[in-house]
């Protein structure tokens, strides 16, 4: 049916008000997790539940909708000595999880780490071994049964080369301990989807094909078997190309896939140009899973540098999540929104209803006066504040008044002096720094946290 000529122009009329009173400044996207469910899609993050308060725990709530035990769930961490269990930091998740309306993804029930000292300096005759394997996966499941959405239940089976990796599982039991992990943990919980999970099998290359082969024959034999998990754990400037072919090949199979691990690593420092770099990937990445139907989602390993892996395991790298060590989120961020269908232009919801405003009062041959303000809607109010920003071209932070700041690289973070944290309902505070800048000096994206 065609449309009448007034409910056109009704509608124009209506999008044009949409377009004169959007305030553009403040069009801010929601919250990660709104945009992934508005594609049907998971947004998740691997979690320490120790740290699950406070602003971690704030943006772990407002900006997921999935959660990963980065190491709560790994049998070193749940039955250290062995028949002695301590699910203290697995339960927090999980209840924290089930408190903000989001999914859990266990992780991990057979892996050759984090295994107890007592597993891993047994000795284990195959049915013993096999025994101990079934059981620790129907107590763990079992446990938690009815309440996590996902299991990666083998992890990390295969070497580079798409042989199977010599573990104490492969070495003990043969590739049919993969079969019986994945028996185990259906008729532990008929109800949560099991995978394979592995790193380096993003595009299609040997180690993917191998674990193709193996769901492909898996699901013939009719074991059980729902997803395949790409933990994604990359490296800047190198995002496979074919990852979203990759994600279609084992969509085609029937089978879920879900990238479960995402960090995208770089050389440190971090500057502007590799920032802005790792937030394309980032997007790109995402969008290779809004692509296909039978992607679940994104995990991001960590959703903050301070809760990362990589510095400890690659010295001299960092920098890999979307958030940087004071939970200002990163160019990544906004490479997540924009992979969601967002707009990317604008930050996520800052503390009632206040922003900061950045301005270049004054240029000269190599200097500039810069002037932020913190203002707050009336309703709103500050008793401290912060504002981040990272300079584009080079700029230096010199002289500063009503503020202190430290610049580190290109990252700037400025606190309110002794006299003027207080920013009352319908006020505003201003500081103001000389700086220096050659070639041009863009004005940053300004950040109150
Ligand atoms: O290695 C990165 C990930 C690769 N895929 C499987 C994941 O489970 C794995 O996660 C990491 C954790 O993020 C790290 O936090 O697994 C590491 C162990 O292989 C975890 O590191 C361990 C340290 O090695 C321990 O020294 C430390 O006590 O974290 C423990 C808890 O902080």
């Amino acid at each position: 049916m065609r449309p009448s000529l007034s409910a056109v122009l009704t509608g124009m009329v209506a999008l044009a008000a949409l377009l004169v009173t959007a305030p553009t400044a403040h069009a801010a996207d929601p919250p990660l997790r709104d945009l992934a469910a508005a594609k049907n899609k998971a947004i998740g993050t691997a979690v320490t539940g120790s740290k699950l308060t406070g602003t971690y725990g704030e943006i772990t709530a407002r900006e997921f909708n999935w959660l990963t035990p980065g190491n709560a769930m790994k049998w070193g961490s749940v039955e250290p000595t062995r028949g002695t269990f301590d699910w203290t930091e697995a339960d927090r998740i999980v209840d924290f999880a089930e408190a903000h309306g989001q999914d859990v993804r266990g992780h991990t029930l057979v892996w050759h780490s984090q295994n107890p000292n007592w597993l891993t300096n047994g000795t284990w005759p195959p049915a013993q071994l096999s025994q101990l394997m079934t059981d620790h996966i129907a107590l763990e499941v079992g446990r938690y049964k009815g309440r996590l959405a996902a299991w990666d239940v083998v992890n990390e089976p295969f070497d580079e080369d798409g042989t199977y990796r010599e573990t104490l599982w492969y070495d003990g039991l043969g590739a049919d301990y993969i079969a019986q992990a994945l028996t185990a943990a259906r008729a532990a919980d008929p109800a949560a989807k099991l995978y394979i999970n592995d790193y380096n099998v993003e595009g299609v290359n040997a180690k993917s094909t191998a674990l193709y082969n193996l769901v492909r024959d898996l699901k013939a034999r009719g074991v059980p078997i729902d997803g395949v998990g790409l933990q994604a754990h990359l490296i800047l400037g190198q995002v496979p190309s074919t990852l979203q072919q990759n994600i279609q090949r084992f969509a085609d199979l029937g089978l879920d896939v879900a990238i479960t691990e995402l960090d995208i690593r770089m050389q440190l420092p971090a500057t502007a140009a590799k920032l802005a770099q790792q937030r394309t990937e980032y997007d790109a990445v995402v969008k290779a899973c809004v692509a296909v139907t039978r992607c679940t989602g994104v995990t991001v390993w960590g959703f903050t540098d301070s809760d990362s892996w990589i510095p400890d395991t690659f010295p001299g790298e960092g920098a890999a999540t979307p958030y940087d060590e004071n939970y200002v989120p990163k160019p990544a961020y906004y490479g997540i929104a924009t992979g969601l269908g967002g707009t990317g232009t604008t930050p996520p919801p800052t503390p009632n209803g206040c922003a900061a405003s950045y301005s270049v009062a004054n240029q000269w041959n190599s200097g500039f006066t810069g002037n932020v303000t913190v203002r707050c809607d009336a309703g709103s109010s500050l008793s401290s504040w912060r504002v981040t920003w990272t300079f584009g071209a080079g700029q230096q932070v010199g002289q500063v008044w009503n503020a202190s700041c430290a610049q580190t690289g290109a990252a700037v973070s400025c606190s309110n002096a002794s006299w003027n944290g207080s920013v009352p309902s319908g006020g505003s505070a201003t500081f103001g720094f000389n700086g220096t800048w050659s070639g041009s000096n863009p004005v940053p994206t300004v950040t109150l946290g």
